[in-house]
C-alpha cells in the first residue's frame, strides 16, 4: 500500500509568509490563598493583577487552577469541623462575589481564563455535580467556553499516612472531553494542572485545531508517593509543557497558584511557552505576579505545517492501543531456548 496519499501530493515547498496575528497574553500567578480568605478578597488580587495587565494593554489574562479559594482538596473536609465543603464551589458563574471581576474585565476590555470548583445545578435526577472547572471569557465579557478538568490526580479515600491529602478524585468528577473554541484571533484550548502531564491532553486539543492553551495549577512540591521527585518539580511542569507546545506548534501558558499555602509549598515558574518549545515569559518570583508575552499566533503554522502536519505524517491507523487500552500490557516471555 503506497504510504504517498493525497495530503502528501499536495505541492510542498517553503512556508508561506503571512501578516502576523499578534495577542499580548499574561500569565498572572497568584500566591496563596488561605483556608478562609473571602472571596472578595481573593476577587481583589485578580482585579489589581487585571488592572496591571491592562495597563500593560494585555488582551488575555490567565489565571490558575481553583483560583478563587484555597486548595482545599488538601484536607479530608469531613475531618475538619470548621469545614464545609460546599463553601468551596462556585452554584453560579458568575456569581455575586465573581461579578465583579468580569465587570471590571469587560470595563478594561480585557478576556481572561479562571480556574474554580463548579458545582452544578440539579441535574433530571436532581442530582447536583462537582467539577475542577476553567472558563474562557472573551474581552466583551462573554462566557466562551468551559473546560473540566478530565485527569484527576490522588486519591479519593482518607490516607492519613500523607503529610496532607490530595482528594480530587473525592471532591471531583471528570470531565471527559478537550474542546477548543475560536477566540482571540486564534483557536484556544484550556487544560488543568494533572492534564499537562499527559501528553493526550495537548494532541486532543491541537487535533481539534488548538493554536494557545491555557493551563492553571496547583502543583504541592510534595509529592507524598515519591518524594525523590521534589526537587524535579519545576523541571517537570515545564517539561511537560514545553513538549506539548512544540509537538503541537502551539503557544502554551502555565499559570501557577504558587507560593506557601496553609502551610503547603506549591511551585510557581509560572510561564509562557512558543511553539518552539521555548519559555518566552517566566515569573520571578512565588506571590501574584504578572508575566506576559507579545505572541504571534501565525508561528503555529511554522510547525503546524511542517514537521507536525498532521494529516500528513499522523498514522492513527498504528495507534490504535492508546485509546484500546487503560494500562500497559506487557509482551509474554521468551521461549526457554
Ligand atoms: N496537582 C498536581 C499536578 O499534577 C501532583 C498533582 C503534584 C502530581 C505533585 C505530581 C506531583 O501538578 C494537580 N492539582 O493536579
Amino acid at each position: 500500500m503506497s504510504l504517498i496519499d493525497d495530503a502528501d501530493a499536495a505541492a510542498s515547498g517553503p512556508l508561506s509568509e503571512s501578516g502576523g496575528r499578534w495577542l499580548r497574553v499574561a500569565a498572572a500567578q497568584l500566591g496563596g490563598v488561605a483556608r478562609h480568605e473571602p472571596r472578595s478578597s481573593v476577587v481583589d488580587r485578580l482585579i489589581a493583577m487585571m488592572r496591571q495587565a491592562a495597563s500593560a494593554d494585555v488582551e488575555l489574562i490567565v489565571f490558575p487552577e481553583l483560583a478563587l479559594t484555597t486548595f482545599f482538596p488538601r484536607w479530608y473536609v469531613e475531618g475538619e469541623p470548621d469545614l464545609d465543603l460546599d463553601w468551596f464551589y462556585e452554584s453560579e458563574m458568575p456569581g455575586p462575589d465573581t461579578q465583579p471581576l468580569f465587570d471590571e474585565a469587560k470595563a478594561l476590555g480585557i478576556g481572561f481564563c479562571l480556574g474554580y470548583a463548579e458545582l452544578t445545578p440539579p441535574d433530571e435526577d436532581g442530582r447536583r455535580h462537582r467539577y475542577n472547572t476553567q472558563i474562557l471569557v472573551e474581552r466583551d465579557g462573554t462566557i466562551v467556553g468551559k473546560y473540566r478538568k478530565v485527569h484527576l490526580p490522588g486519591h479519593r479515600e482518607h490516607e492519613p499516612w500523607r503529610e496532607f491529602q490530595h482528594l480530587e478524585r473525592r471532591y471531583f468528577e471528570p470531565g471527559d472531553d478537550f474542546p477548543t473554541w475560536r477566540a482571540f484571533g486564534g483557536v484556544v484550548g484550556m487544560a488543568i494542572c494533572n492534564d499537562r502531564r499527559w501528553p493526550e491532553t495537548y494532541r486532543a486539543l491541537a487535533l481539534g485545531g488548538a493554536e494557545l492553551i491555557l493551563i492553571g495549577y496547583n502543583t504541592p512540591i510534595h509529592y507524598a508517593p515519591d518524594p525523590s521527585q521534589n526537587a524535579l518539580q519545576s523541571f517537570h511542569s515545564h517539561l511537560v509543557m514545553q513538549a506539548g507546545a512544540y509537538q503541537n506548534g502551539a503557544f502554551v501558558v502555565g499559570v501557577a497558584k504558587g507560593g506557601t499555602e496553609e502551610g503547603v509549598e506549591s511551585l510557581a515558574d509560572s510561564c509562557i511557552i512558543a511553539p518552539s518549545g521555548r519559555i518566552i515569559a517566566l515569573t520571578a518570583h512565588t506571590g501574584d505576579e504578572v508575566a506576559f508575552a507579545d505572541i504571534d499566533l501565525e508561528l503555529c503554522r511554522n510547525y503546524k505545517e511542517t514537521l507536525f502536519q498532521f494529516d500528513r505524517y499522523r498514522r492513527p491507523e498504528a495507534y490504535g492501543v492508546l485509546t484500546e487500552r487503560r494500562g500497559p500490557v506487557s509482551p509474554p516471555p521468551l521461549p526457554e531456548t
